[in-house]
């Protein structure tokens, strides 16, 4: 067991809007509780000494410039597991080709070795304040939706919900049946990704398939009018492999690689990969997937770090899009008020369920909301968040629709143009042929979300939509 450090890496007396004011330190709060029979104080005291300057124990060689830069614990409330950190900013590691901060750093101390102290029963970060300098010393998006929505042809700001999809079956399609998937989408619907396992596999060479949706996308730009977006993959272990797709898929893309995001997975890749996309191509809008991250933030898991950690960490690594979830309206874990992570990272200040935020001007980073999406869902997410500038993308709810791919788009636009006019979903199906026929594509959730609709749809006569 440690001795007690909390002489060193406490001071109860520091006001968190003193430190605020003062500019110098990142702020962390966790979630945290000591091992029984371990102090609180004593454990916090450890855990911030872990997480900077100290260990175990003093060590000889720490002189009095060492303590300057200490972690110190500045508040504590046991009953709560509420324990507050103050980093000094001299203590995270900069890059020396350009003096810039490293969002590995920031995880190499914050959630680092103090995630498996013999001491600590569990400690998860909650939420972080970074002051201005350290916004200043990420990079940010250089993309942002505003961008999307010009090459959209729409306006810049609340140019609204981009429809999309993710070419589902998650794996096995080859190259021609991938190409198709993604016109017969492209004819109703604005976005396009791979699903984050896709990219090279043997049975779908990325060289082979790649071209064929490049041409999937002129077929289904010339036949609607519209400029259409694919998010490609391309996430991989190597920074020269990743470049060489990225540059592969540009040059196959060619006049139309504005219209090219790039996919990274984030959450198992790390911040590297997210780096090596956002600063080798600043050109490209950069989308984030976080497969993976459920690990550490689903709320049952008691160590890491919150998924409103995980966005706000996107942002100043520079993801133009991330991934937020479905706040409770999709398939995966979420709840309404997860709204909070996505006003994080799209407005310039916000308050966090501990810290307010400025992001002095950074670019926006765009909600991306997936995970069993459908058009039936839509207009109740749309009602809780409030607005419908996100990308939504919605596989099984696209290429689950009984008529098409392009229907699937179609119900999902009108889903969210019968939200924006506070029509009555029901009422809106009967004017909208694709709508309607997402009830009958979705009945279980038909059933659940719109009680009676069958009989409202069907009865003689009354199903004004086109069959
Ligand atoms: C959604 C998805 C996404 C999830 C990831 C999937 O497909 O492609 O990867 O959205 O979760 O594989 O599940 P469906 P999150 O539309 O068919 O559900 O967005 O929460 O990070
Ligand atoms: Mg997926």
């Amino acid at each position: 067991m440690a001795h007690d450090q909390s002489g060193r890496y406490a001071d109860l007396t520091l006001k968190e809007a003193d430190l605020i004011a003062g500019g110098k330190h990142i702020l962390c709060a966790y979630r945290m509780k000591p091992k029984a029979g371990v102090g609180y104080l004593e454990a916090a005291a450890h855990f911030a000494a872990e997480s900077s300057t100290g260990t175990n124990v003093e060590v000889c060689t720490t002189d009095d410039f060492t303590k300057g830069v200490d972690a110190l614990v500045y508040h504590i409330n046991e009953a709560a597991e509420d324990m507050r950190i103050a980093y000094p900013l001299e203590l995270f590691d900069r890059n020396i080709t350009d003096g810039r901060m490293m969002m590995v750093s920031f995880l190499t101390l914050t959630i680092g070795n103090n995630q498996g102290m013999g001491d600590i029963e569990y400690g998860k970060l909650v939420d972080f304040y970074a002051p201005p300098r350290a916004v200043q010393l990420f990079d940010g998006p250089s993309k942002d939706i505003a961008d999307l929505w010009r090459i959209l042809g729409r306006p810049v700001t609340d140019g609204g919900y981009i429809c999309g999809t993710i070419i589902k079956p998650k794996l096995g399609l080859r190259p021609e049946p991938f190409a198709e998937a993604a016109y017969q989408f492209w004819l109703g619907g604005d976005f396009i990704k791979n699903d984050e396992p896709q990219g090279n596999q043997v049975f779908s060479p990325l060289r082979k398939t790649i071209p064929l949706v490049a041409d999937a996308m002129r077929r289904a730009q010339d036949k609607t009018g519209e400029a259409k977006l694919f998010s490609a993959n391309i996430t991989a272990d190597d920074h020269d492999e990743m470049i060489a797709r990225g540059e592969f898929i540009l040059e196959t893309f060619g006049s139309d690689a504005d219209k090219v995001a790039f996919l990274v997975d984030g959450y198992v890749g790390g911040p590297g990969m997210i780096t090596t996309a956002r600063r080798y191509f600043p050109n490209q809008y950069l989308h984030y997937h976080r497969a993976g991250h459920g690990a550490v933030t689903s709320p049952s898991a008691k160590r890491g770090y919150t998924a409103f950690v995980l966005a706000k960490m996107a942002r100043l690594q520079g993801a133009s899009g991330i991934h937020v979830g479905t706040m409770g309206y999709g398939k995966m874990e979420g709840a309404a008020d997860d709204r909070v992570i996505a006003y994080m990272i799209e407005r310039d200040e916000c308050q966090g369920p501990v810290y307010f935020q400025s992001w002095h001007g950074m670019k926006p980073t765009t909600p991306i909301i997936s995970g069993g999406m459908n058009a039936l869902r839509l207009p109740g997410f749309f009602q809780n968040l409030g607005h419908g500038n996100v990308i939504n993308t919605a596989g099984g709810g696209a290429y689950g629709h009984i008529d098409s791919p392009a229907a699937g788009a179609k119900s999902l636009r009108q889903a969210y143009e019968c939200w924006k006019a506070k029509a009555d979903p029901i009422e809106w199906a009967m004017e909208h042929q694709e709508f309607a026929r997402a009830f009958e594509s979705f009945p279980q959730d038909a059933d659940k979300l719109y009680p009676g609709w069958r009989e409202k749809l069907r009865m003689p006569g009354k199903l004004r939509a086109r069959s």
